[in-house]
């Protein structure tokens, strides 16, 4: 609670969990500058010494024109290290992932050129003009589409997550990985997706109702394909042609894609050509061999396709050395493929206790949302988690919990690169030393 005492002086802020850990309120206005009296020096330690009354001396780049305004711009040079981490940068003939940096990236949508991408055949060099998706199978009439055609459909615009079954799979291993949240997480992104509903084109077609799915197929060389149910598709599936504002990336599936929100990332088929109606699905080798969730015993589920609620903290994190003690706002990503965040909690002491941090709004459907709870780290030792709620009910497990469900390997996974399992969304922990250093833990 912050409380402002009667004769109005500086209010207090009260912590709200162990080792440093504020009331969210902290956050508004006024409230950090509190926080930071609390702490030492000033809030953020930025402007320990008292600055003198000089004025500002001119800096080169204010001392001449600057450079030309190019038609596509691109970051500038100084946030070089800003890129994807590639688990195949010299184009073997395999597959290749590429992973968002989340640890030097902030707010909610992931930029196109940092968009995570997997592609388990290459990416396909495909003619807009030339392109075209089918819908056929159990329908009254099959229908034909264009990048074109589709484009003058009514458009609807959303923003959702696509996480692969396989991201944070190195969480699986017995010992915690050395990595920062990028390369342990990054195969999740967040788009704002522009496209046509599924449905609009299954009613189009004329969808036998005996027809329950419908096989998903792109135009890369493998015909990459997966089953799709029908009810997905009339519930929320788009055929997305846009992706924040620009058509989409060529590694995310240009021209046309398939969104299935919330759903394994490999459902959602890039560069999409066919929709086949059927009655039953099609045990293709991505749904019934890869992406398949193996239980301790060693049976597997048939399916699994809800990517189910998970956060994790994304500053401070691995990589990141904290220079003095005082204030800092933990933050990171909450998402659900069922449903909105509801609530997050962060610990700074492992679990021991918990206090709520602050959701930005708005807080959208199967989308990031991001957290922020205040801190003031006294240069103990802390170790960070985060533990997300959606709007059904769910809640992330703890480690201890998920593990006895799903497994560890019995031996340390030696790269966050590897894939023992698929479907963690369990709880990250990042241990910081009286040093500031950040090593990846469990607790
Ligand atoms: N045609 C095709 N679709 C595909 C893939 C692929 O290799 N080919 N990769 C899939 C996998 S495994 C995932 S996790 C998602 C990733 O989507 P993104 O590359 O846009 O991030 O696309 C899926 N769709
Ligand atoms: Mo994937």
């Amino acid at each position: 609670m912050v409380k402002a005492d009667r004769r109005g002086r500086a209010p207090s802020l009260d912590a709200v969990a162990g080792n440093g850990l504020l009331d969210r309120r902290a956050l508004l206005g006024r409230g950090i500058a509190l926080a930071g009296a609390m702490g030492i020096g000033s809030a953020t330690g930025a402007a320990a010494e008292p600055l003198q009354d000089a004025p500002l001396e001119d800096a080169p780049w204010s001392k001449a024109f600057g450079e030309v305004t190019p038609p596509l711009q691109t970051p500038s040079r100084f946030e070089k290290n800003v890129v994807r981490a590639l688990s195949n940068p010299n184009g073997e003939f395999r597959n290749s992932h590429a992973r968002t940096p989340h640890q030097l990236i902030n707010g909610t949508i992931t930029p196109n050129s940092l968009h995570f991408s997997i592609n388990h055949c290459g990416i396909p060099d495909i003619d807009p003009a030339q392109h075209r998706l089918v819908i056929h199978g159990m329908v009254r009439q099959p229908l034909e589409f264009s990048l074109e055609t589709l484009s003058r459909y009514p458009l609807v615009t959303r923003p959702h997550f696509v996480e692969c079954a396989g991201n944070s799979a190195g969480m699986f291993s017995n010992e915690p990985i050395q990595a920062s949240a990028g390369l342990i997480h990054g195969l999740v992104s967040n788009s704002e997706w522009t496209g046509v509903p599924l449905s609009v084109l299954l009613d189009e077609a004329g969808i036998d109702p005996k027809a329950k799915w419908l096989v998903a197929e792109g135009g890369d060389a493998q015909f990459l394909d997966r089953s799709i149910p029908v009810k997905k598709a009339y519930d929320d599936a788009l055929v997305a042609i846009y992706q924040n504002g620009e058509r989409l990336m060529p590694g995310n599936g240009y021209p046309m894609r398939l969104l299935v929100p919330g759903y394994q990332g490999n459902m959602n088929v890039k560069f999409l050509r066919r929709l086949k109606a059927v009655d039953q699905p099609a045990y293709t080798y991505f749904e019934s061999k890869n992406y398949s969730q193996i239980l301790p015993g060693g049976k597997t589920w048939r399916f699994h396709f809800l990517m189910e609620v998970k956060s994790f903290i994304t500053y401070p994190s691995f990589g990141l050395h904290l220079k003095e003690p005082g204030f800092y706002a933990i933050s990171g990503v909450a998402y659900s493929g069922a449903g909105r965040i509801a609530k997050v909690m962060v610990s700074a002491d492992g679990g021991k206790s918990w206090g709520e941090a602050a959701l930005q709004s708005p807080v959208h459907d199967k989308a990031f949302t991001r957290f922020v709870m205040p801190w003031r780290w006294d240069g103990g030792p802390a170790v960070l988690q985060s533990r997300a709620w959606d709007e059904a009910g769910n809640v992330q497990p703890l480690r201890a919990e998920f593990v006895a469900a799903r497994g560890e390997t019995k031996k340390p996974v030696a790269t966050p690169l590897a894939f023992p399992n698929q479907h963690y969304n369990s709880i990250t922990s990042w241990g910081i030393n009286a040093k500031g250093e950040i090593a990846h833990v469990y607790s």
